[in-house]
């Protein structure tokens, strides 16, 4: 379904960036047959939503606005046989289908480390809350490394955050879902699986389904060739790859350290540099963030990219050995895919969290004394040492390619993923 609303006389809070339309787009033509349904948002003032983030402020005009699916939910024909709703609407959606009597199943994009935090969170609210702020000890998981306070996402600590207020509703909510399609895979996250299913009888959780990975569809490759020929040119596995993500842009300073330990460690390296405070019209953006002089070292070294790429294209490049990333579940499920070792250094939201499952499965190195994104400013010589690290370390790359192939196990042809999918396809069939 497709959203539009008229909130988006700020240019911040554009409601649909045009690389979103234009993806739904792209989507539509190469499936003919998805039947496109219009969901049109009422008016929504951002200033009366606690919170100045696009991301958050755009679930909340989509929440405010989900009553208005009730007719289109019960006037389709052939009527449905269940609804999947994204878990950040979960809670403005159930009362929705409930009243329908359609079955809801919330689709979960990010670990299920991060998935029994959501819901585990009602209760650790309920216990030890004074006045707004969470107090937070180890959130104890069977069998697993509990989750420390100091990876829980900051915006969870004050509940008078719009994204604290949200996550506990939609925590909320999972009781009421009739299940939770997940981004992860057996083989990757098995034992934080079991210990959400050995909860689910005592709480009432419902079905958690592993279905990932979960990856960019064909439909979706676009963007400039450059960078890819480039990496034709590098040896295999010499090239780290080095992306934020599309939220995080690095200060100025920490974007200069971290140009610096690019070339310390001596690697070959493909850096997406996102730097908002430059004016994005200005041809000679790099220059003006790192300076001329280091313009030029880096150009002998790597390669730097300002705008959007195609993420699996190049993490499915033979040039790549490794990958500097934020941590943001999507990168780390494509890197897993193509068998790509990791440095993670988390930002902020649930990155810690994912960073602990790849470190705990050996699939990549995780600095935790470099904190937060903007906590602290991490030295360029720190940096290369770990990048350094990583691209020699070859029990990474021997995990990374195993998990590369369970991956691929497991959306295959009886694969766990795979037969968990097409089970609830067969429940869906039978119920319509
Ligand atoms: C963004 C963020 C912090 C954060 C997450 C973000 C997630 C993703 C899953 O997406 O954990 C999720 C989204 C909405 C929700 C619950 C869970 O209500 O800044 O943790």
């Amino acid at each position: 379904m497709s959203t539009s609303g008229d909130f988006d006389s700020r240019p911040h809070v554009a409601l649909l960036p045009s690389a979103e339309s234009e993806n739904i787009s792209l989507f539509l033509s190469a499936f003919p047959q998805v039947t496109e349904k219009q969901f049109h948002l009422l008016p929504f003032d951002p200033a009366s939503a606690n919170s100045t983030d696009p991301f958050f402020l755009q679930w909340e005009a989509i929440r405010r606005s989900a009553h208005l699916l009730a007719p289109i939910l019960s006037l389709t024909s052939p009527p449905l046989s269940a609804l999947i709703t994204d878990v950040s609407l979960i809670s403005s959606v159930l009362p929705v289908t409930i009243n329908l009597g359609l079955p809801n199943y919330i689709l979960f994009t990010s670990s299920a480390r991060m998935c029994y935090l959501l819901a585990s969170f009602p209760a650790i609210v309920a216990s030890k809350t004074s006045s707004g702020s969470v107090q937070f000890d180890n959130l104890e998981i069977p069998g697993l490394p509990p989750i420390p306070l100091s990876s829980v996402p900051p915006a969870l600590l004050d509940l008078n955050n719009l994204f604290a207020t949200l996550f506990l509703q939609n925590g909320q909510s999972f009781i009421k879902s009739n299940g939770i399609l997940i981004n992860t895979f057996e083989a990757l996250e098995g034992e934080m699986l079991d210990a959400f299913n050995g909860r689910r009888e005592l709480d009432g959780l419902p079905p958690l389904y592993a279905i990932g990975p979960l990856l960019p569809s064909e439909f979706e490759s676009r963007g400039s060739n450059t960078y890819l020929r480039w990496l034709d040119e590098q040896p295999e596995g010499s090239v780290v790859y080095v992306s934020f993500g599309s939220r995080t842009a690095l200060s100025r300073e920490q974007t200069k350290e971290l140009g610096n330990g690019l070339l310390s460690s001596g690697c070959k390296f493909l850096w997406v540099l996102k730097d908002t405070k430059v004016d994005k019209e200005d041809e000679d953006r790099l220059e003006n963030v790192l300076g001329h002089e280091f313009t030029k070292k880096i150009e002998n070294q790597g390669l730097v990219v300002k705008n959007w790429v195609d993420q699996e294209k190049i993490l499915g490049h033979s040039a790549i050995g490794g990958f500097v990333t934020h941590g943001g579940w999507n990168s780390l499920v494509e890197a897993v895919w193509h068998g790509v070792r990791l440095l993670v250094w988390p930002q902020s939201g649930d990155q810690k969290i994912n960073a602990e499952v790849m470190a705990r499965s050996g699939l990549g190195t995780w600095p935790e004394n470099w904190g937060w994104g903007a906590e602290r400013l991490v030295n360029g010589d720190d940096i290369g040492e770990k990048i350094k690290n990583m691209m020699g370390n070859e029990l990474l790359e021997e995990q990374a390619a195993h998990f590369g192939e369970q991956a691929r196990k497991a959306t295959g042809v009886g694969g766990s993923s795979e037969r968990k999918l097409m089970d609830l396809i067969e429940e869906w069939k039978r119920k319509s």
